[in-house]
């Protein structure tokens, strides 16, 4: 009887512990952003994938968020180079299918980055990640405007160059 529970007991832990293993390499490997439209090869991106580009911060207030807060990710320029991009604009789709036309010279000109790191932590689709389009808002008054809220945009999944 005690040999029976130890197997069963054993049994379960092994099918929790794979269970446990598979969600995190599946998380490891989840395709999070397709860049597409005129580039030299329409690129997937895993999370790990685009942060290895290398990562910039701002730190702002935003009309999203209570308080001052610090982003991480990719500058928009450098992911633009990445895929060879060779467009004048950014067509940024959301996960929701909320879709925004940025021009591509804002990418330049503000520093944008696609926000993968909010505070030092991934962000949760719940919290408006994957990955968000972040403006430096505290550094310019024209950057606390409508036109730019509105290309501020989270839930990020594709980005098409034309
Ligand atoms: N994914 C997604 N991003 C989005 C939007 C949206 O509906 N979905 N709305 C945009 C617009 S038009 C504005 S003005 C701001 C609105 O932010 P708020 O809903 O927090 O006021 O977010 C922008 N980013
Ligand atoms: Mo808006």
């Amino acid at each position: 009887m005690r040999r029976l529970f130890a197997a069963l007991l054993f049994a379960v832990f092994a099918l929790v512990t794979s269970a446990v293993v598979t969600q995190s390499a599946a998380s490891e490997n989840k395709i999070i952003l397709t860049v597409d439209g005129a580039v030299k090869a329409k690129t997937d991106f895993t999370l790990a994938e685009i942060e290895a580009l290398g990562m910039a911060t701002i730190t702002t207030t935003t009309p999203f968020h209570d308080g001052v807060q610090t982003f991480e990710g990719v500058p928009l320029t450098k992911l633009m180079a990445a895929v060879g991009a060779h467009g004048d604009t950014a067509r940024v789709v959301a996960l929701n299918r909320y879709a925004m036309e940025i021009p591509i010279s804002d990418f330049a000109r503000y520093g944008v980055i696609l926000a993968s790191r909010r505070n030092g932590a991934p962000m949760e689709v719940k919290d408006k990640g994957p990955l968000f389009v972040i403006y430096p808002y505290d550094s310019s008054p024209d950057l606390k405007t409508e036109t730019y809220y509105g290309r501020s945009v989270w839930q990020v999944r594709t980005i098409t160059v034309q």
